[in-house]
């Protein structure tokens, strides 16, 4: 087929939030990339609110404003996974990006949407704090030889920002095994507040023992990551997906997806959110 004007425009940005149906799946069946405005509160909420009107959503950044705020922000969705409808809180797969970072750079997010990101605790909060709603969170893992496993927990949420966004979990289901409960109360991560480089919320304090060596921070320990690190536990998400010895300290952690006793070497990793369908 030829190449026209109208493959000249592929690029073209549509605000596709405020055209009418009909005008927004002329425009998909032409392949542009969709670029949705303000067209729902997180992903689950554009998912619902487009299924009417679009015979396939894709997958791609959109611009939300969660309610109760005034804000409006881009996050990815991903609207072919699992039914789609999740928004993308993290996402780590070429190295590409510095994880190593501050509290105020955890806070606020840091990254690119269509690669690696960390979407920002700040906006996580607030998507997750919705009236009337509840999230479940999904770990989607990779490993080096191409196996893929998840985690997934039918509840989610954060503290506020003065309780430095204490995570909370539901119940864990997977294949990866509960890498943030870890096998014994020493290892646990849920509940625990975030930590950054800068900020030291975690639960060696003033220190712990793991193995043979002291540790006063678990960021530091971690390459200078943020997590909700606890003393400091199984999990650490925002390791670097880069190929060193296997289960060191700065990699991607899910300790508790394991070969034969030995934990997965992962290269690539999404954190995502969507809203568990409620009764009223
Ligand atoms: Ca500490």
């Amino acid at each position: 087929r030829q190449a026209g004007p109208w493959q000249e425009l592929h690029l073209t940005l549509v605000c596709l939030g405020t055209f009418p149906p009909w005008l927004i799946n002329l425009i998909l069946s032409k392949h542009y990339i969709a670029y949705f405005c303000n067209a729902g509160r997180d992903c689950s909420d554009i998912k619902d609110n487009l299924m009417a009107v679009v015979p396939k959503i894709p997958s791609g950044i959109y611009i939300i404003n969660p309610e109760n705020t005034e804000s409006s922000f881009e996050v990815f969705c991903e609207m072919d996974y699992m039914g789609g409808g999740w928004t993308v809180m993290q996402r780590r797969t070429d190295g590409l990006t510095d994880f190593k970072r501050s509290w105020a750079d955890y806070t606020d997010g840091f990254g690119n949407l269509a690669g690696e990101h960390w979407l920002g605790l700040k906006k996580v909060l607030q998507i997750v704090s919705q009236k009337d709603t509840r999230f479940q969170l999904h770990v989607a893992l990779v490993s080096k030889d191409d196996i893929t496993s998840y985690a997934s927990y039918d509840d989610f949420h954060l503290d506020s920002e003065t309780l430095f966004y204490g995570i909370h979990l539901g119940r864990y289901a997977g294949s990866a095994g509960d890498a943030f409960r870890g096998y014994d109360q020493d290892q646990n991560q849920d509940t625990a507040p975030f930590s950054a480089s800068d900020v030291d919320n975690d639960g060696c304090n003033p220190s712990c023992s793991l193995g043979n060596r002291t540790v006063e921070s678990c960021s530091a320990l971690h390459n200078q990551t943020g997590w909700w690190f606890n003393q400091c536990g199984l999990a650490n998400l925002n390791g670097s997906p880069e190929d060193t010895e296997s289960n060191e300290r700065t990699n991607i952690l899910w300790n508790t997806w394991r070969h034969n006793g030995i934990p997965h070497h992962i290269k690539a990793v999404t954190m995502k959110i969507r809203r568990i369908p409620t009764n009223n």
